[in-house]
Formats: C-alpha cells, sequence, structure tokens
C-alpha cells in the first residue's frame, strides 16, 4: 500500500529536520542542502511534481511542498548559524589563557655568600665610625712584610705561604699592607678597615689559595685593648644578631703586642658543646692586638704620642658561621644551586 504523496512529504519533512539538528558541522549542514534543496535534491524533485498531482491535490500538495521547502530553508539556516556559535565558542575556550596560573618564573642573580658577608661587616663598622680602605693585591716586600715586623727570615715568608711575583713583589698575604699604605698617607686619630682578596699557597680541605679577609685599625693619642674589646665585641654581636660570650686568649703577631686570639661561644650548640666547636663551646673568629711599636716606628708614627689596635678576620670563615655552611671549598666551586640559597 502506498502512503498519501502529502503523507510521504510530512515524513520527508520529519527525516530532514532531524538530519539538519544533528548535523556536526558546516560541511555537512551544506551536503543536507544540496541533498535537499539542490537541483537534484529530494524537495526541489518533489516541487517537479506539483504539476504532475490530479487537480484535487494540486493546490494542497503544492502548499506543502512550499511548506517543507521553507521549512527546510530555515532549520539549515538556523543551524548554520548555532554550529557558527558552537565552533567560534570552541575556539575561544581552545585560546583561552588562564591569567590565574603562576609563572614560570625568571631566576634572579644574587650575591654570593662572600660579598653579603663582606657587605654586612662593612656596614657594621662604617656605622662605628670606621673608613674602608683597598689597596693593591701584588705587593712590595716592604709593605706586606717588612713595615709589619716580619723580618727577612721570618717563617711566614717561607716559599711554601707566599706567592712570589718576583724577587720583591709578592700576591699579598694579608690586607695589612693596605693599612700601612692608609697610614703612610693619613695622620692619627685613624679608624680604618681593609677588605680583600688575600693569598696564600696552602691548599687543603680548609684552606685555599685564595680567600678573603677584613682587618681594622686604629689610632689615637689614647687607644687601648679596653677599645679593642668594645669594638670586637660589639662587632660579632652585630654581626650574629645575639648576645655572645666573647673571650681573648693570649697569642703571638710579629706586628701587634700584646697579642690575642678572640673565641666567641659556639653558635650551633650555645657552647654546650658539638661538632663544629671540637667539643670545646668555643670557635676561635679573630687574631687582634696592639699596633706593635716596631710598626709604628716603620711608618713615622710617633710611640710616645700615639698608640692603636688592630684585628684581622676571615670572612669565608665568618660566613660559613653565620649561614651554617659546613665546607670551605662550596664558596669556590659556584655550583648554582648552592648560589641560589642565598637569593
Ligand atoms: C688573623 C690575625 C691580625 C692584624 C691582623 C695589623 C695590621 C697593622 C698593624 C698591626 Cl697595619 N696589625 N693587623 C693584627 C692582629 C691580627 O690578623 O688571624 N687574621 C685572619
Amino acid at each position: 500500500m502506498n502512503a498519501s504523496p502529502i503523507a510521504e512529504l510530512d515524513l520527508l519533512l520529519g527525516n530532514a529536520l532531524s538530519e539538519i539538528s544533528a548535523a556536526p558541522n558546516s560541511a555537512v549542514v551544506e551536503q543536507l542542502r544540496i541533498a535537499l534543496l539542490g537541483r537534484q535534491g529530494t524537495v526541489t524533485a518533489q516541487l517537479k511534481l506539483i504539476g504532475a498531482q490530479p487537480p484535487e491535490l494540486r493546490k494542497e500538495f503544492g502548499a506543502a511542498v512550499n511548506h517543507v521547502r521553507d521549512q527546510l530553508t530555515d532549520a539549515l539556516l538556523d543551524r548554520s548559524v548555532e554550529i557558527k556559535e558552537e565552533e567560534q565558542q570552541a575556539q575561544i575556550t581552545a585560546e583561552k589563557v588562564d591569567v590565574t596560573l603562576p609563572g614560570r618564573g625568571r631566576h634572579k642573580g644574587s650575591l654570593h655568600p662572600v660579598s653579603r658577608t663582606l657587605r654586612r661587616i662593612e656596614k657594621i663598622f662604617t656605622r662605628a665610625g670606621f673608613d674602608v680602605a683597598h689597596g693593591p693585591e701584588i705587593e712590595d716586600d716592604f709593605h706586606n712584610f717588612e713595615a709589619l715586623n716580619i723580618p727577612k727570615n721570618h717563617p711566614a715568608r717561607a716559599m711554601h705561604d707566599t706567592f712570589y711575583v718576583s724577587d720583591e713583589t709578592v700576591l699579598r698575604t694579608h690586607t695589612s699592607p693596605v693599612q700601612i699604605r692608609y697610614l703612610e698617607t693619613h695622620t692619627p686619630p685613624v679608624a680604618v678597615i681593609a677588605p680583600g682578596r688575600v693569598y696564600r699557597c696552602d691548599s687543603d680541605v680548609t684552606h685555599t689559595p685564595m680567600f678573603h679577609q677584613v682587618e681594622g685599625l686604629a689610632v689615637d693619642s689614647d687607644i687601648s685593648f679596653a677599645d679593642l674589646k668594645g669594638v670586637l665585641v660589639f662587632f660579632l654581636e652585630e654581626f650574629f644578631e645575639r648576645e655572645l660570650p666573647v673571650r681573648f686568649r693570649p697569642s703571638f703577631f710579629p706586628f701587634t703586642e700584646p697579642s690575642a686570639e678572640v673565641d666567641m661561644g659556639c653558635v650551633f650548640c650555645d657552647g654546650g658543646g658539638c661538632r663544629i666547636c671540637g667539643h670545646s663551646g668555643w670557635i676561635e673568629v679573630l687574631g687582634c692586638g696592639m699596633v706593635h711599636t716596631e710598626v709604628f716606628r716603620q711608618v713615622g708614627i710617633d710611640n710616645e704620642l700615639f698608640t692603636g689596635y688592630a684585628f684581622g678576620l676571615g670572612i669565608e670563615r665568618l660566613a660559613m658561621l653565620r649561614y651554617g655552611v659546613d665546607d670551605l671549598r662550596l664558596f669556590f666551586e659556584n655550583e648554582v644551586s648552592f648560589l641560589r640559597q642565598f637569593a
């Protein structure tokens, strides 16, 4: 049994509408448009059949085919607009930038721990009234040794301690020569620190051939050992940001008399005794003393009118104590993973 032509049109419309609404993209919509409304399309074929209908059906059939064509034309247009919007939305989603994501980050450089420690030391001493002086790293015999009461046959001059540049010049073994030069160009009262690189022909786990030192010197008409003690205790407590037990032990340096070595209470065990302080509760941090009369004589300062104190400390050593670094060599390897920890 054949369904009526009108019923077939209804079926065609129903199927076409559901195909259109299921079309996933504009290409499929266009295929459907051609298949339905194109020159060879199924609806176009129906339009051509209007004239072939019996006269009593022609008007109704014609209206029905036109209705189907209009419905499908609208549906195709609606679906393409819908798809265009879907595609645009998908593109926007795909291109969306999440501005709340954390950035990838840039690594900023930072000061080397030795530089940081040096700046910290300079800040404390300049606040206490000290000038900061610099001098050459290649020194002559007079400024590095002779003026400091280190005579020609002194053990500190032996080849194994000093890098000789020539018979008469060396890589400075301490920054004392900077202070000798300072005394040659300034008249007391003076208060100065001399930071910088120093060189010793020595290399093992606790010694590197180059390291950094700060020396300090104060000369005036009435300088005493009590002034020395006061300034060093002030410095250590500022540097370590805490009250510290400090003790002075008698020692010897050719350029000071009397001389002392300074210990502070171990910052790792608070004096209780640990591996770092050799279970003594004390850590040696400085050497110091009252400027030797021979040093004053060498630079033309009157021993009857002036006295002075001097001290010297190793910067790497203080940096190790402050930052808890247990291996001196880390300062010279420049491993980025080590250096970043001081950012
Ligand atoms: C240490 C000991 C010291 C000095 C350095 C000095 C400088 C002049 C005159 C007298 Cl111009 N003395 N410097 C004095 C005592 C000790 O350093 O253990 N340094 C790491």
